[in-house]
């Protein structure tokens, strides 16, 4: 049984087919763990008894909860059980099971929309339920926050070594590019690749360009979860963002400028424009010494790379 530096360590990637699973299971192995991988049809994560079944066999060392249900503003917006019962079951399987079966370490990974709408920007984590969140994602912020909660529950009354981490917006490699459930990041590169393709003159961008987002590459995210796995054992979440934010409008012209097409922006106020502005505050972060973030361009630039190797 080993975790401590985690080299060796066998950790159970719960997610390891999204994105943010992907580049933690990339990473962990990196860091010389064996990473175990559980798809659907091996264990049903809504399942309570299915998961208790699996993890008694498999024992792993430590667990990255990164298996969750996620979607953009549009998919979080119209499918509310989803977003809210499958999460919740998700978590709370995991999180049970991991208790029942005595795994020493878990991180349970959130999202910045766990914030009331209007929190002070950038956003401490002791903002937490300080206020009304924002209408367009409280399903899956409730479910977030829900998870949290039972993290810190199993610190207090079992002494678990278990943390959480709120990731900001991310992108990279494995993302969601169906323009109706993604992100925005991903959306916008696919507009204006096949914009460019079609010889389009316009590319559409939802809302009003103004809200303000942080992205994060999921490689960064992943490095900055295997260091908090390493060096961080506290009962309150940590935020893990970049530090930069930009407007939508500002993200369309970047990957306007990376694809290297350069089409009129039209913007359609029929589509929500969610939460104002989301810039997390990652100082207690950066002071544990994890600051190891690259350039939005750089990271838009190597994703449409990648999705130029094996498409959309
Ligand atoms: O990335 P996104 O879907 O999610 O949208 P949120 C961010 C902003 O980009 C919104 C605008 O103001 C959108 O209206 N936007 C512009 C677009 N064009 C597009 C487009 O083509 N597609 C999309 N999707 N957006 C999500 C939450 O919020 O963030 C989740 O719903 C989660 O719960 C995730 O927390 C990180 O940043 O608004």
């Amino acid at each position: 049984m080993t975790v401590q530096g985690l080299a060796a360590s066998r950790i159970w990637v719960a997610g390891h087919r999204g994105m943010v699973g992907g580049a933690v299971a990339r990473r962990l192995e990196a860091e010389g763990c064996k990473v175990i991988r559980a798809g659907r049809d091996v264990v049903d994560l809504v399942n309570q008894r299915a998961v208790n079944v699996w993890l008694a066999e498999t024992r792993p060392d430590a667990i990255v909860l990164a298996a969750a249900k996620v979607g953009g503003i549009q998919a979080n917006d119209t499918r509310p059980v989803d977003f809210l019962y499958e999460n919740l079951m998700i978590e709370a399987n995991i999180i049970h099971a991991a208790h029942e079966c005595d795994v020493e370490r878990l991180l349970f990974l959130g999202s910045s929309c766990i914030y009331p709408k209007m929190a002070p920007q950038p956003i401490p984590e002791d903002s937490l339920l300080t206020g009304p969140l924002e209408s367009t994602n409280e399903w899956y912020a409730i479910a977030k926050i829900a998870g949290i909660k039972l993290v810190q529950a199993h610190r207090k009354q079992y002494g678990r070594k278990w943390i959480s981490a709120m990731p900001t917006n991310l992108y990279g490699p494995g993302d969601n590019y169906d323009l109706q459930s993604s992100h925005v990041l991903p959306a916008l590169l696919r507009k204006f690749h096949e914009a460019k393709v079609r010889g389009d003159k316009e590319v559409v961008v939802w809302g009003s360009g103004k809200p303000l987002r942080e992205f994060l590459h999921c490689d960064d995210l992943a490095d900055a979860l295997v260091f908090l796995l390493q060096n961080y054992d506290d009962y309150e979440h940590i935020n893990v963002g970049s530090g930069v934010e930009v407007s939508i409008r500002e993200l369309a012209e970047t990957i306007a400028e990376v694809v290297g097409y350069d089409a009129e922006l039209v913007f359609d106020d029929s589509k929500p424009d969610g939460t104002p502005r989301k810039l997390m505050d990652s100082s207690r972060l950066h002071a544990l010494g994890w600051n190891n973030i690259r350039s939005l361009k750089d990271g838009i630039r190597s994703t449409y790379e990648e999705v130029l190797k094996n498409g959309f």
